[in-house]
């Protein structure tokens, strides 16, 4: 069997010879069919979506009778997800601006009236909302397009807020590996009444290249565990929700647990992402901006101005990613 990567950097010393979405890795590790074909378009594996006249993404707004999604989406290679509409629209106008590419900046998504999805050429910026439900429908739907559009070997780069620990606020975190919130390396989904596990993995090799272009850039990059709450006050060992039921001591004590375990921050989303992106043979990688330090306090207090500009750090390090790959 051949490896499949397409590389995007070439590889350095100390770097990883594959990727995680190689098919001899992805068949190693999964023992089950490898879900892409030779030409880098994803075969999803759901037997069930063949007997559909049409598909309908529903939350997107968008479907396969009335949309002629190859020719809307057949060219996208990455795909940036993010929380909020705001915050993609302004990576979509950074990605422009790098890129060099004319345009109008529109909501392809606005008639799901659920999520915003901008294009600039190749590169799809789509907000997700918060928390692994939300995502997984926006994350579950954009790969369902990126089949039918037959886009080709497509990369998806989370671009996210968190709370750090034990970084200085402002730094970005690249997800090494996530916890769930029982601190298992797991993403937990009930199916059918019954709690599944699913393995959760990151791109060793994208998470050096995404490091290496991260380093012209004049804040703080780490490499980290990253904690996948389900709630984002009691479910982030905060104190300062409506309801709180530890004391100040019980916190720390837990904070100092998930430091011991090599957490650098704790979003809401993670093992989800890495779970749907590694099953379906997408490469991808989850790179957050910290905005405070939790083991100094619950609140985000940054002035407006300060956390705008932080928020920009995750997609200037995509940006640089994006462009070496247009510029090889
Ligand atoms: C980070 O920020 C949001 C909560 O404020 C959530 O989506 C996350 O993962
Ligand atoms: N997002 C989170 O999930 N937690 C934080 O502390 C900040 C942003």
């Amino acid at each position: 069997m051949e490896c499949t990567c397409d590389y995007i950097l070439k590889t350095q010393p100390d770097w990883e010879e594959h990727y995680e979405n190689c098919k001899v890795k992805w068949i190693a590790r999964e023992k089950r069919d490898y879900p892409k074909n030779n030409d880098g378009t994803l075969r999803l594996r759901n037997k069930h979506l063949l007997k559909l006249d049409y598909d309908v993404l529903y939350h997107l707004g968008l479907d396969t009778k009335t949309h002629d999604l190859q020719a809307m989406f057949g060219d996208v290679k990455f795909v940036c997800m993010g929380g909020t509409k705001y915050r993609m629209k302004e990576t979509a106008k950074h990605m422009a601006n790098i890129l060099d590419i004319q345009c109008d900046f529109k909501n392809i998504v606005k008639q799901g009236h659920r999520y915003a999805l901008y294009k600039v050429g190749p590169v799809l910026c789509l907000s997700h909302g918060m928390g692994v439900p939300s995502m997984t429908i926006a994350l579950e739907e954009i790969l369902k397009l990126l089949h039918y559009a037959k886009a080709k070997d497509p990369i998806i780069l989370r671009l996210g807020t968190s709370g750090g620990i034990g970084v200085t606020p402002g730094a970005v975190v690249i997800s090494s590996s996530a916890l769930n919130d029982t601190l298992e390396m797991c993403y937990k989904l009930a199916i059918l009444g019954e709690e599944k596990k699913f393995p959760c993995n990151f791109d060793k090799r994208l998470n050096q290249e995404l490091l290496s272009v991260a380093d012209s850039e004049d804040f703080e990059t780490h490499l980290g565990v990253t904690l996948c709450a389900n709630d984002f006050y009691r479910g982030e060992a905060r104190t300062d929700g409506a309801f709180c039921d530890y004391t100040e001591a019980d916190k720390q004590t837990y904070l100092q647990k998930l430091l011991q375990l090599g957490v650098k921050n704790m979003e809401m989303e993670a093992t989800a992402f890495a779970h749907f992106t590694s099953a379906a043979g997408v490469r991808a990688a989850d790179v957050c901006v910290t905005l405070l330090d939790r083991l100094l306090g619950d609140q985000v207090t940054p002035e407006k101005e300060v956390l705008t500009e932080w928020q920009k750090r995750p997609a200037k390090i995509v940006g640089n990613y994006i462009l070496k790959y247009y510029n090889k």
